[in-house]
């Protein structure tokens, strides 16, 4: 009977999925068929990236089988989904990530070394994606690690930038941007579902319609797009599970290009085509000041509308009942750049499944919740009226009325004051009609939190202040958190196997446990061991930069850190100010070259190719290291070195050799920052301000394993009412003034006084971060670390110290924190 359905007979078609044996043999066998059937080359053939390639392609095997089954699992037990909307995915290299997961880094490494190819060279040939900025995309990263490794359902929504954060060059000391084409050599870890593309509509205008009594709103687009999904394995440390990471990539449709074709204009179809296909192209460079620019509006809207309409459609089973939605998912919002869902959620339930507004919008204030990163003003993305209007007519009506009953209830609740209502409005007037997406959040939100405890305090007092005492108990904190199997166990192996030599292996996934180092760190044998992993970590840094840049650095000295995006909060400038004084005591004689603490200063930052001042900063970092480290009257004792695309690879190399970490930031800026934990981590003690996470750095390691200087919020806004004067400060410190002269004189720049003029008058003439006002207090903290470090024994107990007090930054305890306090999912069974 031809009508009868075909069922599986096969005895393996009827197990539910295969995996490879996980035996060298195995491996081996896997991974020449990967060569021989994937890349179509022979072992003697292929060269290593084909290698690469076919070895990347085995590690997926040998995980697709647990992925499989999680979809199932998941699909079965229909739990709550965490679904972390995130613009940003700073993910690093895969490969060692994925072996370390799957328990296969020893039988990889064997398997290859019998085909006669080293792991080190695929290690090498690897490009990390690098779809994220800077602290923001790789917090998103470090979350999902933690996701998988606790067996909590969850996708991450992003975006599949074609590039990601650009190659940073240096052409004379100063930066150069290149494209990042990081698919260009192939793509082994992603998997593309052209069959689960999502439309997504821009433009048009709104009309209203009769159905069958009622009054309904349709949006009628103008043009859209196609979103693909490129989903990639996020698997979990020995946990057998693997979650999802679910990238769209933007393709022009066929009707799109079919309209256009038909007319005849053949050229007008292939420009129309690139037009949308520019919306997943590259990634926005920009640090913490959002431009405003159409395509950026695009690329919001673009990966949230395929991401909601992903999980509704494909993830909730036929027939579910929207009104339990909150039960099945919470959608966290990362910053600002995804709150455009808010709207898009009400428009499909209302428009498309024919809600009503009041269900809708009960459903919709349970389903988000919001994290916000900043404190900068600037930071606070805003879109004009006219562009959203224009790109997302419905949207924007949508959110007119979700401001007009918001309004209504801040009316109701606090009486007709027009301070309050303007201050309040999720509609901006000046300096033109825009919308306050943080306010938007924050209204939609069931939960809004900072991320550290100074940096959510900050937000009830001052930037939200307004809207925490409308709903106090929106608010929460969950302090960051970074993942200690990649900074940890895969950045530094040596210090890994000290600690499980030491505690068990049990604090990969129980960061806590590593307290059990405190009584070590008395043990002088135990110090010994240490202080030989950091010198060995140094050495192997040092291999890396001669590799990669042809400098070396000097396993004596001590090695002071600042890696993050440059921008004038951060505070480079105050490091250079460190620099150029110990310099100028040297050249002017105060100090002999021989009687300082040799010091090698690392830095690592991409300035937005925007941001003039910026890179104007890193221009004058690189004068200075190249005056520095070529005069002979400093005698080797200070080394300036900037390697350039300081990425996620290179963090990988330079924190576990670090002796002192930069957290430097004028308090009251940094929300939180992430190198400081990952610093603390690896045993560098941190010289730092009372700003972001620091701070509960400082409460856990105590006050005599850090250095604090500068400044505290409450003192720098009593600063600022007083009336700051920077000149003051100048010309009150001979020190500060001689290190500042010394740059405005031409020393750095071969005689020409203009280079570096924008950044002395900078500091002298307006100085927003404060710079000279904690000069004085950075130079004093700083000789006090050199002090410190010359009792050795000392230096290596605090290093440790700070490593076994520092378990609470473990990415695993904010996962808990949210899982506690927003989102109400657990893990699976
Ligand atoms: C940031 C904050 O500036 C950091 O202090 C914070 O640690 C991270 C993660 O919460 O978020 N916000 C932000 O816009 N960036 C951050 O690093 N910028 C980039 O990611 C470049």
């Amino acid at each position: 009977n031809s009508d009868a359905p075909l069922r599986p007979t096969h005895p393996l078609a009827l197990a539910p999925v295969i995996a490879p044996p996980a035996s060298v043999d195995g491996f081996v066998k896997q991974f020449l068929a990967n060569l021989n059937f994937d890349q179509g080359v022979s072992l003697s053939a292929s060269d290593a990236n084909d290698q690469y390639l076919a070895l990347a392609g085995t590690v997926r095997d040998y995980l697709m089988a647990r992925w499989l089954e999680d979809q199932t699992r998941q699909r079965e037990q229909q739990a709550k989904t965490v679904c972390y909307l995130s613009a940003e995915y700073l993910l690093g290299k895969q490969l060692d990530n994925n072996l370390l997961a799957a328990r296969l880094g020893e039988i990889a490494t064997e398997a290859l070394a019998q085909c006669g190819i080293s792991m080190d060279d695929m290690r090498e040939v690897e490009v990390e994606p690098g779809l994220g900025n800077g602290g923001l995309g790789r917090l998103a990263a470090c979350f999902i690690d933690s996701l998988a490794t606790m067996s909590v359902p969850t996708i991450g929504y992003g975006i599949r930038y074609e590039y990601g954060i650009f190659r940073q060059t240096f052409v004379d000391g100063e930066q150069v941007e290149q494209p990042d084409a990081w698919l260009q050599m192939g793509s082994p870890w992603e998997f593309p579902h052209p069959e689960a593309a999502q439309t997504i509509s821009f433009g048009g205008r709104t009309e209203t319609y009769d159905d069958k009594g009622v009054t309904r709103t349709r949006w009628i687009p103008d043009w859209n797009v196609l979103a693909v999904p490129y989903n990639m394995m996020v698997p979990g440390y020995h946990n057998g599970r693997v979650n999802t990471l679910r990238l769209w990539r933007a393709v022009a449709t066929n009707a799109f290009d079919l309209r256009i074709f038909n007319s005849g204009d053949y050229e007008e179809s292939v420009r129309a085509q690139t037009f949308a296909e520019n919306i997943s192209k590259v990634l926005y460079p920009e640090d913490s000041t959002p431009q405003g620019k159409e395509l950026r509006l695009q690329q919001q809207y673009f990966f949230v509308a395929a991401s909601i309409n992903d999980f509704l459609d494909n993830v909730l089973l036929e027939g579910f009942d929207l009104n339990n939605l909150p039960d099945r998912v919470i959608f966290q919002l990362n910053d600002t750049h995804p709150v455009i869902a808010v709207p898009e959620l009400m428009r499909v339930l209302v428009d498309e499944r024919g809600m009503e507004w009041e269900d809708a919008w009960a459903i919709t204030q349970k389903c988000f919740a919001y994290t916000c990163h900043t404190l900068l003003p600037e930071a606070l993305e805003v879109w004009s009226v006219d562009l959203l209007g224009r790109l997302l007519p419905r949207h924007l009506e949508i959110i007119y009325r979700i401001n007009d009953e918001f309004l209504d209830e801040v009316r109701e609740r606090f009486g007709d004051d027009m301070m309050r209502i303007r201050n309040m409005s999720i509609i901006g007037e000046h300096p033109y009609r825009s919308v306050r997406m943080a306010y938007l959040a924050t209204v939609a939100g069931a939960k809004v939190n900072g991320v550290a405890e100074l940096h959510s305090q900050l937000l009830r007092d001052k930037v939200l202040h307004e809207f925490a005492e409308m709903y106090p108990d929106k608010f929460t904190n969950v302090t960051n958190g970074v993942t200690p199997r990649r900074f940890i166990r895969l950045a530094n192996p040596s210090l890994a196997s000290l600690i499980t030599e030491a505690l068990g292996a049990g604090w990969t996934v129980d960061l806590e446990r590593l307290r059990g180092l405190e009584a070590l760190a008395e043990d002088p044998e135990f110090r010994e061991r240490f202080a030989a992993v950091k010198a060995a970590n140094k050495r192997h840094l040092s291999d890396v930069l001669q590799r990669r840049d042809g400098v070396t650095i000097d396993d004596s000295h001590l090695l002071d850190v600042m890696v993050k995006r440059l921008h004038e909060y951060k505070r480079q400038t105050l490091k250079v100010l460190h620099i150029v004084t110990e310099y100028e005591r040297i050249i002017s004689g105060t100090v002999a070259a021989a009687d300082i603490q040799p010091r090698t200063f690392i830095f690592g930052a991409k300035a937005a190719p925007g941001y003039a001042m910026a890179k104007r900063i890193i221009h004058l970092i690189n004068s200075v290291a190249s005056v520095v480290n070529n005069d002979p009257r400093v005698e080797g004792s200070l080394k300036v070195v900037f390697p350039p695309n300081y990425n996620v690879t290179l963090a990988e190399s330079i924190i576990p050799a670090a002796d002192l970490s930069e957290q430097i930031s004028l308090a009251g800026k940094e929300a939180s920052g992430t190198g400081n934990m990952k610093l603390a981590l690896n045993g560098a003690l941190t010289i730092g301000t009372d700003d972001g996470a620091n701070v509960e750095i400082r409460q856990l390691v105590g006050d005599d394993n850090f250095f604090l200087f500068g400044m505290t919020e409450p003192e720098v806004e009593a600063l600022w009412a007083k009336g700051y004067k920077p000149a003051d400060f100048y010309q009150a410190d001979p020190q500060l003034r001689a290190a500042m002269d010394l740059i405005a004189s031409g020393e750095f720049s071969g005689g020409d006084r203009t280079v570096f003029e924008p950044i002395v008058s900078n500091l002298l003439y307006d100085d927003r971060f404060m710079v000279l006002a904690d000069y004085a207090s950075y130079i004093e903290a700083q000789a006090q670390v050199d002090l410190a470090y010359a009792d050795q024994d000392a230096w290596t107990r605090s290093a440790i110290l700070n490593i076994a007090r520092c378990g609470f930054f473990s990415s695993d305890r904010s996962m808990r924190d949210y899982l506690d306090r927003i989102w109400h999912a657990r893990p699976l069974l």
